[in-house]
């Protein structure tokens, strides 16, 4: 019968969101109404995802293409929207995107009490050929409304309020924290609604995955060579643990928090920080991944209590499963 066919109680994100802040008898609604925004923007981004691929036919944006008419490109696009939608929730006051050299202060007029860092479209050596790409964010408060500077985005991770990414992949898909738990929504096309299909997601403690960029062996540090060797060659006498790399890091770290495992983007040689960046990368996904149960480490100390001092600052970055994560610290402990 019908009940079999349809779930007919949803639970949207603006719901869960709404729930979330009848549980703060301070809170005035702020940050739903920001994260509605950015659900817009991964809205938005989503769709032009589904049509990259016949962006030369009929452009992003569905109109028809003038071939004189060169198309913005979706990273470009991705970034100008969220920006748009950010500023004008009137919810924020200092923005840091992956695209924009320097920080965006939004004007005193439209100024709210949170800092969002964001990677708009990360992964973008994947979209030319379909793989899954994402959205990526993290939100502070600011310090002081009336003084607002660079300060309030150079804060600990630990300080973050909120923290998600949407994956535009086989589905769309919003995992989010607000420091109470991990959740994951899935954009239901018809309704264009993103509904919980992920409640509470917890990473398994320890897992049978890792991924990282195994072209880069040769300049890697010994933790980082010695924990990928006993991946591949146990000594304990369990398993071998299976390569899985996507080169996206929403990809690769939902995956991660899914099936369990670790994702490293470790220092080598050649780049002493590694390739990922601190605000918008390492952050907002170590922040879920400890409230998913899970850890990150940076190959130094727990990711969350780094003290960024560059808003385009990088890091050496491992997180995942509990145990696995806690291998990789022993051995950097032991070279110490
Ligand atoms: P991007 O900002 O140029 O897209 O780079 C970030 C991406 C991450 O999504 C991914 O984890 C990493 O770069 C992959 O790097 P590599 O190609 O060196 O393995
Ligand atoms: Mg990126």
């Amino acid at each position: 019968h019908e009940a079999d066919a349809y779930r007919t109680d949803l639970m949207t994100i603006t719901r869960y969101v709404l729930n979330e802040q009848s549980r703060n008898p301070e809170a005035r609604g702020d940050l739903t109404i920001l994260l509605s925004h950015i659900v817009l923007g991964c809205k938005f981004v989503a769709s032009a995802v589904n049509k990259a691929g016949l962006a030369k036919l009929i452009g992003l944006a569905g109109e028809t293409n003038v071939q004189a008419k060169e198309q913005k490109k979706l990273d470009v696009l991705s970034n100008e929207v969220f920006v748009k939608a950010l500023v004008s929730s009137g919810r924020t006051c200092v923005l840091v995107s992956e695209e924009d050299e320097e920080a965006t202060f939004v004007e005193p007029a439209l100024r709210g009490k949170y800092c969002v860092c964001f990677d708009p479209l990360d992964g973008s050596s994947n979209i030319d050929c379909g793989v899954s790409i994402g959205t990526i964010f993290g939100i502070y408060m600011i310090k002081d409304k009336e003084n607002v500077t660079l300060e309030d985005v150079l804060q600990p991770g630990k300080n973050m309020v909120a923290a998600g990414y949407c994956m535009y992949g086989s589905s769309c898909t919003l995992v989010l924290s607000t420091g109470n738990g991990v959740n994951g929504f899935t954009l239901d096309p018809s309704l264009g609604e993103f509904i919980l299909t992920h409640p509470d997601i917890k990473i398994p403690n320890k897992g049978k995955i890792y991924s990282v960029n195994e072209g880069n062996a040769k300049n890697w540090d010994e933790p980082t060579a010695k924990f990928v060797e006993k991946c591949k060659f146990p000594k304990d006498g369990s398993s071998p643990k299976s390569l899985r790399y996507i080169g996206s890091m929403v990809a690769d770290v939902h995956r991660t928090l899914l099936y369990g495992g670790v994702f490293l983007y470790p220092a080598d040689k050649k780049s002493p920080n590694g390739k990922l960046r601190v605000l918008y990368e390492v952050f907002p996904m170590s922040f879920l991944m400890e409230q998913a149960g899970g850890q990150s480490f940076t190959g130094k100390q727990r990711a969350l209590d780094l003290i960024p001092t560059k808003i385009h600052e990088r890091s050496p970055i491992f997180l995942g499963s509990y145990e696995d994560v806690e291998e990789i610290k022993g051995l950097y402990a032991e070279q110490a």
